[in-house]
């Protein structure tokens, strides 16, 4: 007979544990692109799924801890220690980030860590799962006890985060933080809010005199406009840049309407996407509906675009992350396909 030690048998403990990562992983990746308010419920989802990823944990760990402390060890249980010290630092620097804590790492901060750790539990969990996996049995279902458990696991697990959220707000720990756990570092404050590249992409101040917008790709009339012509637009748009590493910043920006730049280019009628690209080669697209209203900035609350905010031009995408606005803008390129090769530029422009 099988000592039970834990509310659920083993295997289910591991397919819980399991269930748990794939969800954390799943909205953690999810929530770095999520930045309109109808998109909390990513963020709530990570939270639960991070708590109830420590309940299980708790349990798988119990367990199989006289695994350690046996004579041999096996590459198997080096792979699992690796393992479990990947998840529980990634549980454990995404709780301290959302009760205000935080440190500082060169170009990174906790939650950039939090970030580091959660992606490398992917990787690792698939080696571990290449010589632990096994199918649960039909046994391990049966019985009221594992649906009673389950349910208080999800009790356990949004109660938890609940709580945490009220401690937050009844000791003000985090500071003002919006839906995605951002903390706020300015507010109609001009340049005065964090320059952020965070791949340190730092290019030498543009020269305005030598620079040049174009709008390029699918449209009749490619256009060009110096920085005279491109500044004296005045289109604002009140946006909150929110980037991943947790901070955000409400500006007043003003620039001109990325429409209007459409329009100007004769933009063709199956154009899908609109790409935004840095004199460093960074880029970033946005549908071409999206990009209509998005902003090219060049002054921030009245006060001309410092260097490192992105002058002589940058985009304003509202609902967007931080790391999509992209800075030192120079070409516009439109678009008839998506352009995957996005997601490389922005970790590589700055080599
Ligand atoms: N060309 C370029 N644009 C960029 C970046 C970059 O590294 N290169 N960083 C992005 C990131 S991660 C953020 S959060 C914002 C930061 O803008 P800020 O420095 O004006 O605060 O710019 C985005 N635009
Ligand atoms: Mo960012």
């Amino acid at each position: 007979m099988a000592r039970i030690s834990t509310p659920l048998p083993p295997r289910l403990v591991d397919w819980t544990v399991l269930g748990a990562v794939v969800v954390a992983v799943g909205s953690g990746v999810t929530s770095l692109v999520a930045g309109r308010p109808g998109d909390w419920w990513v963020f709530a989802v990570h939270g639960v799924a991070g708590f109830v990823l420590l309940v299980a944990l708790f349990w798988k760990l119990r367990r199989v801890r006289p695994r350690v402390t046996e004579a041999s060890w096996t590459r198997t249980t080096v792979v699992s220690m690796v393992l479990t010290a990947l998840a529980l630092g990634a549980v454990g620097t995404g709780v301290a980030w959302t009760f205000g804590a935080n440190v500082d790492l060169a170009l990174w901060n906790l939650l950039n860590l939090h970030v580091l750790l959660g992606l490398l539990v992917g990787p690792v969990l698939l080696v571990h799962l290449r010589s632990r996996f096994r199918w649960p049995a039909r046994a391990d279902f049966e019985g009221r006890r594992t649906a009673l458990v389950y349910s208080g696991l999800a009790v356990v697990g949004v109660g938890a985060w609940a709580l945490q959220r009220a401690v937050n707000r009844l000791t003000g720990l985090a500071g003002e933080r919006r839906f995605t756990g951002s903390r706020d570092r300015g507010r109609f404050a001009g340049n005065a809010f964090p320059v952020t590249s965070w791949m340190a992409d730092d290019p030498d101040p543009v020269d305005a005199e030598a620079w040049e917008l174009r709008v390029v790709g699918a449209v009749a009339e490619p256009y060009a406009a110096d920085y005279g012509t491109v500044s004296d637009y005045d289109d604002r748009l009140d946006a909150t840049l929110d980037c991943t590493s947790g901070w955000y910043a409400r500006s007043e920006w003003a620039g001109v309407r990325v429409g209007r730049l459409l329009e100007a280019a004769d933009v063709a009628d199956d154009a899908r996407y609109v790409s935004f690209r840095s004199v460093t080669g960074y880029r970033w697209a946005l549908p071409v509906e999206e990009a209509r209203d998005a902003l090219l900035a060049t002054r921030v609350d009245g006060e001309r675009l410092s260097d490192g905010h992105g002058f002589p031009l940058r985009l304003v995408a509202p609902g967007r992350r931080g790391f999509q606005w992209v800075k030192w803008v120079e070409t516009v390129e439109v678009r008839r396909d998506p352009d995957p090769g996005q997601l490389a530029a922005i970790f590589l422009s700055w080599l």
